[in-house]
């Protein structure tokens, strides 16, 4: 029992590696580049405006992508306001990484049923530089999602999706269309390496992110071509970041803004969001580790279960250091200053 657990785990390392390897874009073998590895290529999903640590994610994201460990081909809203697209252009702005194309679920329409109503990103859209303005001036998440997975080496896309998994779910229902002849399923399995995805709660629960839109989750987790790595609601509830906006980074970092808004100055809030974002860019760094492969099934109120599978390849993270280590951790790269990285990329 002891070694088929071993041996079970032995496997899982592999995996781990492998995924790791992958996710932190290895260097060709040949490429004296050991110093300067391939920055992942990554689609950022996103219900900004909700909760605020999707706004500490995409705080993370900009300053991995200053130091050359990400590239962001593009944001994508999923949240029904029409401040959402702004808002995190507001940070990318801020970062100097305004050039990052946002795509949004349903450009410019406000949905007065919608229960993640924007919160902090109206204040950011109408008090921070940026130049989106107003989602009505960014293309549909699907389109844009289809133009650039297109353009991109066959297996290369990481997909972190923080939110609801709406936009997923339409992309895998895509047609042909003048940015690719191939079908929304046929074209991630082209192109997409994994998904890392905030959502569910394991080995079972009823999370946020799933009930925002359970029959896309489902289609997601059923459908989803490649791996799909789930950092569920038990990694990012124990560990606390964002206090450290608020001593060490400027009044006008918009990061530090939403935090103030959401949470009150010097207060911290739960990172669920910015595990699964750390993990798809740089992978487990010994803080965090894919579990054995299995089958995740959710239900029509988005409440799921998990099924143990080999072979299978959905995965949930375990969290392997103690949270206040993994919290210093996040919140270095949440405070670093614009610009300020080692590997400047202006991709
Ligand atoms: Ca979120």
């Amino acid at each position: 029992m002891l070694g088929g657990r071993r041996l079970a785990r032995g496997i899982v390392a592999v995996i781990a590696t492998a995924l790791a390897a992958a996710a932190v874009g290895a260097p060709p073998s040949s490429a004296s580049g050991r110093h300067h590895p391939q920055p992942v290529r990554l689609i950022f999903d996103t219900d900004f405006g909700g909760d605020v640590d999707d706004a500490g994610a995409a705080a993370m994201l900009n300053a991995m992508q200053d130091d050359g460990k990400v590239r962001v081909l593009a944001m994508m809203t999923s949240n029904l306001t029409r401040w959402a697209a702004p808002g995190l252009d507001a940070i990318n702005t801020y970062y100097r990484n305004g050039n990052i194309p946002i795509g949004a679920l349903e450009p410019g329409y406000d949905d007065p049923e919608n229960n993640n109503l924007s919160t902090y990103a109206e204040h950011l859209a109408k008090s921070f530089p940026n130049d989106v303005r107003d989602s009505s001036r960014v293309p549909e998440a699907v389109d844009l999602y289809r133009k650039i997975l297109a353009k991109q080496p066959d297996h290369s896309v990481v997909i972190a999706v923080v939110g609801g998994q709406t936009n997923l779910a339409q992309l895998l229902a895509s047609h042909p269309d003048h940015h690719s002849r191939l079908s929304g399923t046929q074209l991630v399995a082209k192109k997409v390496h994994h998904v890392v995805a905030m959502g569910a709660q394991f080995p079972s629960g009823f999370e946020w992110n799933i009930r925002l839109d359970p029959e896309a989750a489902a289609t997601v987790a059923e459908r989803w071509p490649t791996p799909v790595i789930y950092s569920g609601f038990e990694v990012g509830d124990s560990i606390y970041t964002g206090r450290q906006l608020f001593f060490r980074t400027p009044p006008v970092n918009p990061v530090r803004a939403a935090y103030e808004l959401y949470v009150g100055f010097g207060n911290n809030r739960e990172s669920w969001d910015i595990t699964a974002v750390y993990y798809a860019v740089l992978g487990g760094n010994g803080m965090f580790r894919p579990s054995e492969p299995g089958v995740v099934n959710f239900a029509a109120d988005g409440s799921n279960t998990w099924t143990p599978t080999p072979g299978a390849n959905r995965y949930y993270l375990e969290t392997t250091a103690p949270d206040g280590e993994i919290a210093g951790v996040l919140e270095e790269w949440m405070v670093q200053p614009p610009e300020s990285g080692r590997h400047r990329h202006d991709g």
